[in-house]
């Protein structure tokens, strides 16, 4: 059976590793084209390589820096010539906006200026102007999907989480007022909010260490990247009149965010 994606353009922000890098294979196995974006270059490469020989149907992409808006603007503007220049369809289908992470770890007490600016950046105004910049290349009829992702801490607060959790609360808010914004043109909007998944978010979070990100995912079996470009792809293949609003996704291990189940 022929799937809904194939040959559909579908837009991957922060695709240089993680859920974006694992969800450029996922929709290639689809036979989908692919746009993929994201600030190392030498690793986009490498994801759209692997991506061609998963099955996409066309793969291009484009350094991407999410917390600028001229950077998205030229983005966009690569991302609509790359469509024009191929055969129908001549519109985006997907946009993932994934893109984001976390920068710390500490109480609000010792928290710093630079972190808290760059989550907010990343994850809360980086969704709105790819947004915005993407918007028109979007069709006005059903089938077209958003996806952005979101997170458990956009559910829950924890200690040290504060912009963090503000943030992807955030996302989760730009969600909803785009699913209303959007209601009637057949866009859908959806936001894929996942628990602990072993990915680079830890080693990104925590600046490098590695033995503390290693820590975070000690004895327990997180989600990991696979799980989650496979959500989204079920996601954007439901059927045009199904919409999957929010979906919170946790290991089975994680029953909340201090309790997580580690075997000794
Ligand atoms: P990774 O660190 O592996 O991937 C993050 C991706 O985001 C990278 O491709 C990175 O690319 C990109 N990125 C970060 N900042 C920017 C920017 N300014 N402009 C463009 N791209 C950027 O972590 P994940 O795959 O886990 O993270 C993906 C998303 O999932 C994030 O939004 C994260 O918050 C969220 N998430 C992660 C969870 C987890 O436990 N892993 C759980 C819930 C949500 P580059 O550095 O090359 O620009
Ligand atoms: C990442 C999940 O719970 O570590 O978004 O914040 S959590």
């Amino acid at each position: 059976m022929t799937s809904r994606l194939q040959d559909k353009w579908i837009l991957i922000t922060g695709a240089s590793s993680g859920f974006g890098a694992a969800a450029a294979q996922a929709f290639a196995a689809t036979g989908a084209r692919l746009l993929l974006g994201a600030r190392r270059v030498e690793r986009l490469a490498e994801v759209a390589g692997a991506a061609r020989r998963a099955g996409a149907a066309s793969v291009h992409f484009h350094f991407l820096d999410v917390s600028k808006t001229s950077s998205v603007e030229a983005f966009a503007a690569w991302a609509r010539t790359t469509i024009q220049a191929e055969a129908e369809p001549k519109h985006l289908h997907v946009l993932v906006n994934n893109a984001g992470g976390a920068l710390g770890l500490d109480p609000v007490a010792r928290g710093l200026d630079a972190d808290w600016e760059t989550m907010l950046q990343t994850n809360v105004l980086g969704v709105l102007r790819m947004t915005r910049a993407l918007l028109p290349l979007l069709p006005q009829h059903a089938g077209a999907s958003i996806l952005n992702i979101g997170s458990y801490a956009g559910h829950t607060a924890y200690e040290g989480g504060s912009a963090y959790c503000a943030a992807k609360a955030g996302e989760l808010q730009v969600t909803r007022v785009l699913r209303l914004e959007l209601n009637g043109t057949g866009i859908r909007v959806s936001s894929i909010d996942p628990g602990l998944a072993l990915t680079e978010f830890s080693l990104v979070r925590f600046k490098g260490d590695a033995a503390r990100a290693e820590a975070v995912y000690a004895g327990t079996e997180p989600l990991t990247a696979d799980d989650i470009a496979e959500i989204m792809v079920w996601v954007a293949g439901r059927p045009p009149h199904v919409n999957i609003d929010e979906l919170l996704v946790k290991p089975t291990d994680q029953a909340a965010t201090h309790k997580v189940y580690r075997r000794t």
